[in-house]
């Protein structure tokens, strides 16, 4: 994406597009990321002429550098079963209430320090010099210099968030030496030059700075938030994921916290976003892959004439993490819960936005309770603020307004902060009221006989998730 910012201007071009598929090689579900790169390199080539870069991506996963800092292998993904058993283990080294203390960090078999302990004793973690995290491995093939973008950092579990610095009791209890990774960088923070090869192969004219962003991807997303009346508000960052909950000046690391499995990630400025995953659109795109791609709108249509809440399951369960027969395991999980089973791909998808609702639902009032906020507005932005019937439902289920948009949050916020950096635009708030007044954003209400939030708690029972 190429963003143009100027006083109360801010627009997204989209440069180029490209897919990210993974790869299952000798068993371990794989990231190519040399395509991944190779479409960066084509996106930046279509671009044109830029005045800085910014990198951001999904969280927890890295590749491993040799000595000579070459990768050592395609950074594995964070849907693979690896893990598996793998949290228990560190556990038994340092208590869960222990490591939630320390580091707020929600338990997900996929956190870096259980992919880090689930590698100890292969040949490549032997040969490793340096971890860097995705967005990180990217910005150094592009410059040639090293560094560990703090609000994705948080997302390892092995820092400490209210230092903002590595925890070395979680690091020394797992047996993970910290020099591991490059030194800690902030948004903001200046990160080399594009690379005489980049500048080559695009044909970029340099120099070309890349500059820190929030490079975990959801960070990002909430610093373009179109928030501009207070802090009374929830967001809900929709694409694969749904992460749902508030921003926060403090962690919170009750032990209800931790039961509630509700996470205390670096946000920028010092913020931490108290939030829960929930496994998001992911649900509907494995069901669309699983039926040969069928177009969307019609589903939709289909599935909004359904009454509902229809049958739900609990989104949140790592049970459908992994890729594969979505369909089939969701009408299973159903059939567990004593429900009608959904058997056509309307239905299906329906109880997957049901199940979402309900989900956004518990994480927006478990977070309010938790951090005692309260909260009078939903802010929906990523991918699936375009999703109309989503969002009604999200209102209905929540009883609370929602405001959706924009989709590209997460893109904008990259933008908006290297624009700060570089001078064109003020605080925080500043980039928020950017945001609100350049981009429409739709309001749903709680309204008519859609608003039964006793169906919906109902609905929450009948999966003993209240
Ligand atoms: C969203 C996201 C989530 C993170 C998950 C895995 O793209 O970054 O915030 O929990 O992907 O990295």
């Amino acid at each position: 994406m190429t963003g143009r910012v100027g006083p109360g201007t801010l627009k997204l071009t989209q440069a180029h597009r490209f897919r990210n598929r993974p790869v299952r090689t000798a068993g371990i579900l794989h990231w190519d990321i040399l395509a991944l790169y190779a479409g960066v390199l084509d996106g930046l080539r279509a671009a044109g002429h830029v005045d800085s870069v910014g990198v951001d991506g999904w969280a927890v996963d890295y590749g491993l550098l040799d000595a000579d800092g070459q990768l050592l292998g395609n950074p594995v993904h964070y849907r693979d079963a690896r893990t598996e058993g793998v949290a228990e283990r560190v556990w038994t080294a340092l208590p869960a209430d222990r490591l939630y203390a320390a580091t707020g960090i929600q338990y997900a078999p996929f956190n870096t320090l259980y992919q880090l302990t689930a590698a100890h004793g292969t040949a490549q973690r032997a040969a490793a010099r340096r971890a860097l995290l995705v967005p990180d491995l990217i910005a150094y093939w592009l410059t040639g210099e090293q560094g560990t973008e703090v609000t994705n950092a948080s997302t390892t579990q092995l820092l400490d968030p209210r230092t903002g610095g590595w925890s070395h009791t979680v690091a020394e209890a797992a047996g993970i030496d910290t020099d591991l990774f490059a030194p800690l960088r902030r948004p903001g923070d200046p990160a080399g030059f594009l690379l005489p090869e980049v500048l080559d192969t695009t044909g970029l004219t340099g120099p070309v700075p890349l500059t820190t962003v929030a490079s975990h991807d959801t960070a990002s997303a909430v610093a373009a938030v179109p928030a501009t009346g207070g802090d009374r508000f929830a967001y809900i960052c929709t694409g694969t994921w749904s992460l749902a909950g508030l921003e926060l000046d403090a962690p919170v690391l009750t032990e209800a916290s931790r039961r509630a499995n509700f996470t205390n990630e670096l946000g920028i400025d010092g913020t931490v976003r108290y939030l829960r995953n929930i496994m998001g659109l992911w649900l509907l795109q494995e069901c669309l892959r699983e039926w040969g791609d069928p177009p969307l709108a019609p589903l939709l249509d289909a599935a909004a004439q359904i009454p509902g809440p229809a049958s739900v399951v609990d989104a949140s369960d790592p049970a459908f993490l992994a890729p594969g027969r979505m369909p089939g395991r969701l009408a299973q999980a159903c059939r567990a819960s004593g429900q009608p089973v959904p058997s056509t791909p309307a239905q299906t998808t329906r109880c997957v936005l049901d199940s979402l609702a309900l989900a956004h639902r518990r994480a927006v009032e478990d977070a309010r309770r938790l951090a005692d906020r309260p909260v009078d507005v939903i802010h929906v932005v990523g991918g699936g603020a375009r999703n109309a019937l989503l969002c009604q439902l999200t209102a209905d289920a929540c009883g609370l307004p929602v405001m959706a948009g924009p989709a590209e949050a997460a893109a904008l916020g990259n933008v908006l902060v290297q624009a700060r950096a570089h001078g064109l635009v003020g605080d925080l708030s500043a980039m928020r009221r950017l945001v609100a007044g350049t981009h429409p954003l739709t309001r749903y209400e709680p309204t008519g006989d859609r608003a039964a939030p006793a169906a919906w708690a109902a609905a929450a029972e009948r999966i003993a998730c209240p």
